[in-house]
């Protein structure tokens, strides 16, 4: 029998916590963290309707302030309070309860599709290259390996949290040719290697079909498009942003730029830590979701037929 999603679940707080910390990072992550929670709070609160509804709401809230680049956050707590306003529910929490756990089995139904799609676009020979850490991208290049193809992988170190450092060693547990590099590297490695594809994650993808992604991605993508090398990323559906519909962009997070300077002190000298980073559609050649490739002017519609009813989404 497969495990309960939310018997390991921090309450929304705990969870709010360590999203903000980073102690739970990855958009993929961070959306299914706080669908637990929130479902774990409906199931174990033992209060009358009313005050679970405002407890869920107040919640929802609080958790999508932990971060807010990443719309696959925001989406999942108001697709698991979808269950607040479900017609007729006679089970408000039971509601809610199933809602999350559908949200966190989506997402991680769509990490396989997205394998299984995103391994035919991986080149069989020849390098790709990677930035940042994203779960999705990583299960696209271990799927391409297990059904044989043999390719080398240069992984972008990203600073200051050094995600790439993740990324390249899940890729050497699955056996993959990994080479870790400095992010200012990417062209030149892109240009002196046999890159054939460049694999990105998403933290959000707006209707215009442009890509919130960790910062860096931009540069990356430029490098990319002047070599001739397909830039592709690896997200689920639920990192499209139906806020975008109505022309709401994500704010870009700038982190305490004591991560930048890790400790050192530099006289006199200002230091920003933005975090993300917006990639224009014209450079994205496709997003791989678990629906298949999805070219940026069919984002748009995607969002359109993928987001029902928003009405009372916070
Ligand atoms: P998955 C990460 O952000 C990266 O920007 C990565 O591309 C994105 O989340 C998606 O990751 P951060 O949370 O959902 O490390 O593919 O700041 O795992």
């Amino acid at each position: 029998m497969d495990k309960d999603p939310l018997t390991d679940a921090p309450d929304p707080d705990a969870a709010h916590e360590a999203i903000r910390s980073m102690d739970v990072r990855g958009a993929a992550h961070i959306g299914r963290t706080a669908a637990a929670s929130l479902g774990r709070l409906a199931r174990d609160a033992g209060v009358a309707d009313d005050a679970l509804r405002a407890r869920l709401e107040a919640a929802g809230r609080h958790l999508i302030a932990a971060r807010p680049t990443a719309v696959s956050l925001r989406n999942a707590v108001n697709l698991t309070l979808d269950g607040l306003r479900e017609e007729g529910a006679s089970d408000l929490r039971g509601a809610v309860v199933d809602r999350a756990v559908r949200y966190i089995d989506s997402s991680e139904a769509a990490r396989d599709k997205i394998a299984a799609h995103g391994a035919r676009a991986v080149p069989d020979g020849g390098a790709v290259l990677t930035h940042c850490h994203s779960s999705l991208a990583v299960a696209v290049l271990v799927k391409a390996h297990e059904e044989g193809k043999r390719f080398r992988v240069f992984t972008d170190e990203t600073r200051p949290w050094w995600q790439g450092h993740i990324t390249s060693t899940q890729l050497a547990e699955a056996g993959i040719d990994v080479t870790l590099i400095v992010d200012s590297a990417a062209h030149f490695i892109m240009d002196a290697e046999d890159v054939g594809l460049v694999l990105t994650g998403a933290d959000t993808v707006t209707a215009d079909g442009s890509l919130y992604n960790k910062v860096g991605t931009h540069a990356v993508a430029l490098g990319a498009h002047s070599l001739k090398i397909p830039f592709m990323t690896a997200c689920e559906t639920h990192k499209f942003s139906p806020y975008s519909l109505q022309g709401e962009h994500p704010e870009v997070e700038e982190r305490d730029p004591e991560e930048v300077l890790a400790g050192r002190t530099l006289k006199g000298v200002k230091v920003r830590n933005p975090v993300f980073d917006r990639t224009p559609p014209t450079l994205v050649q496709r997003y791989i979701t678990e629906e298949g490739p999805v070219a940026p002017q069919e984002v748009e519609h995607t969002i359109q037929r993928r987001f029902g009813n928003m009405e009372g989404w916070l």
